[in-house]
Parts: C-alpha cells; structure tokens; sequence
C-alpha cells in the first residue's frame, strides 16, 4: 500500500517522468474513461439483480453473440466521449464502422480505440471483466475521423489502458513513461495510485492460454506449450497454468506475478488458413503498448505486435505476451 493518495488526476497532471507536461486533452480522454468505468463497476457489481444480465439475441461484426451487457458498456463509453467532445472518432468492437465525434468532437486531435467490455463469456458468471482502450493522434486534418486515423501500428499509440472490474475495480494505464495501476474507492468514488511505475519480472512462473484448443494450434505452439509443463531443469519449469479467459484479467495477473499469456491462431482448417481470435486495434495493441512498457514483449509469433500495420480496424492477430524471456523462448522455437 502506498503512504500518500495520489488521485488518477493528480498523477496524470503531475506529467511525465522527464518533467514534460500531459496533454490537457489526453488527460479529459484518460478521465472520460475513468468516469465511465466508475459507472461500468456500479453496474457490474450489481449485475445478477438488474437487467443486464444474459443476450441481446443478435450478433456483432465478428459473428459473435452480443451481452447485454456489452451494449450497456459501449453506449456508455461512447456517450461520455461525445458528451465531452474529448475525441474526433471512435472504432469499437460494438460498432461495425466509425462512431462518429459529436460537433465539439470535430475539434479534437485524438481517436480511440476500444473493446468497451472484455470476457463477454464470463459476464453471467461472476468471472472479471474489462474495458481496454487505445488513444492515437489523428492524421486526417479536422471534422469527422477517417479510416486514415485508425489504420495505424501499435508504436503510434500515445497512450493505452484497461480497466478490471474484479475483486476491486482497476485502472491501468500508460501515456509511454511506464504503467502505473490506479483502484477505485468504492467510499470516496476517487480512483487512486495503488501501483507505482510497474515492472514484470524477466522470466514468467504461470502459462495462460486455452488448452482446449493445443489440437488447433500448429506444431511449434504446441511443442512449445508442452515445454512449459516438462521438469526439464529449466528454471521455474514446470510452470503453473492459470486461464480465466478474460484478457483483462488474465492479462493483469501476469503482467504483476510474471506470465505467459497465449492466444494462437486456429490452424485447423489448411484452406482456410490460421484464424487468429483476438483484435489488433482495441486487444493485441493496447497491452502490447503496456507489456513493452513494463520490460516485457509481444509478438504473432514472427514480429512485435506494435509494428504490425493495421489493415482494417478489426482484424485478428495471433498474439504471444508477457515476459521477455518467454516471448523470446517462444520466438526462438518457431525457427
Ligand atoms: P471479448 O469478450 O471482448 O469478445 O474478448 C475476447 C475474449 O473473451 C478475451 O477476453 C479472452 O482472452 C478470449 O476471448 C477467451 O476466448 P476463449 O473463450 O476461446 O478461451
């Protein structure tokens, strides 16, 4: 526990490390989201009274069944941005095409990407949850953003973060001068710094992935996998496997206690080639930004996430992240 509160504001206005101050504007993105994720944790932990549990009945761009809940936390976000003209354009994982700014929002020299509710399978069960998002300079001059403002690698991002809704409710965040974790204070409604300047360990201790699927993967992924769970004398082996199968929470744990997280691509079908599951723009980029951050890395298993040139704003990557040691280790296996 820190001695001093320090509030997510106070430490955002404080600036960077190296003295240079924080965007004004930045930091009103960075607060909408602490602003809607406050009211995202109310919901949430009442979530099994009200009536936002269970399916819309309809699926989304990725052929995937929408919660209600999902709907819940995209509106949400999107309202708040608009309201407060903190954004010239929004891609989401709810939203097929651009959301669009609102009239003040024209004005503004940033976008944002978001998966506005992560781990939609675990929502009816009491699992964690998450929002994750990731802020860009827009290139299109002004008005309405383009295509152009979303299409970008990962390395353009000026800052990202998440957001867990868990045993407490956890803001991550990185403007690109190391991570620091802020918790919500249910009692004050304040978010505050509760972990200073993270940094992961060089080798991970837990393994994270959907073993149910090792049958898909291809070969090196599952030689690879199979090492982790060998006595073999390397150090820390066998590791432990953990899987909540949100990446928000699975993703947190590691990033503190040191892991492994790995979402490889379905290899299954040859015709069809590998179908990765997880998103560049509003998944994949956002923690890659911050697992770098911390000393660790992220790869799709032949280059860094972060320089992966974006294509459309929800396309798929197969994704290896954590400890730099590992994420090596894996690389290395690939040949
Ligand atoms: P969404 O819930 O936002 O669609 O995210 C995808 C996700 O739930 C990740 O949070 C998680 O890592 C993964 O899919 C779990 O997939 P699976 O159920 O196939 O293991």
């Amino acid at each position: 526990m820190l001695s001093e509160s320090v509030s997510l504001r106070a430490h955002l206005v404080r600036g960077r490390k190296s003295g240079e101050a924080c965007d004004p504007e930045l930091i009103d993105i960075l607060l909408d989201f602490a602003a809607a994720a406050k009211m995202i944790s109310k919901e949430v932990n009442r979530a099994g009274l009200g009536t936002l549990t269970g399916a819309v009945g309809t699926t989304n761009v990725h052929g995937e069944e929408v919660q209600k809940l999902d709907i819940y936390c995209n509106d949400l976000v999107v309202q708040v941005l608009r309201q407060t003209g903190s954004v010239c354009g929004i891609a989401s994982e709810e939203s097929p095409g651009i959301v669009a700014p609102s009239e003040a929002g024209e004005q503004s020299k940033y976008v944002v990407c978001m998966d506005p509710l992560d781990g939609s399978s675990n929502i009816d069960v009491n699992v964690a949850i998450g929002t994750i998002f990731s802020i860009y300079r827009r290139k299109s001059q002004s008005g309405p953003a383009r295509e152009e403002d979303f299409l970008r690698n990962g390395r353009e991002q000026l800052a990202a973060g998440y957001v867990t809704y868990s045993t407490s409710t956890m803001l991550v965040y990185t403007v690109g001068d190391g991570v620091s974790a802020f918790t919500l204070d249910q009692s004050t409604g304040q978010f505050l710094l509760s972990h200073r300047d993270i940094h992961t360990p060089e080798r991970a201790k837990i393994y994270s992935c959907n073993e149910g699927n090792m049958s898909k993967w291809d070969e090196p992924t599952r030689r690879y996998v199979e090492s982790l769970k060998r006595v073999d004398g390397k150090a820390g082996r066998p590791y432990t496997s953990r899987y909540v199968g949100s990446l928000v929470a699975d993703f947190h744990r590691n990033l503190l206690r040191g892991g492994i997280f790995l979402y490889p691509a379905d290899c299954s079908d040859a015709a069809a080639g590998p179908r990765p599951k997880l998103r560049l723009m509003y998944e994949a980029n956002p923690m890659a930004m911050l697992i770098e951050q911390v000393g660790g890395a992220a790869t799709d298993g032949t280059r860094p996430i972060l320089d992966i040139q974006a294509t459309d704003i929800h396309q798929r990557v197969p994704i290896v992240i954590g400890c730099c040691a590992d994420v090596e280790e894996y690389i290395s296996l690939r040949g």
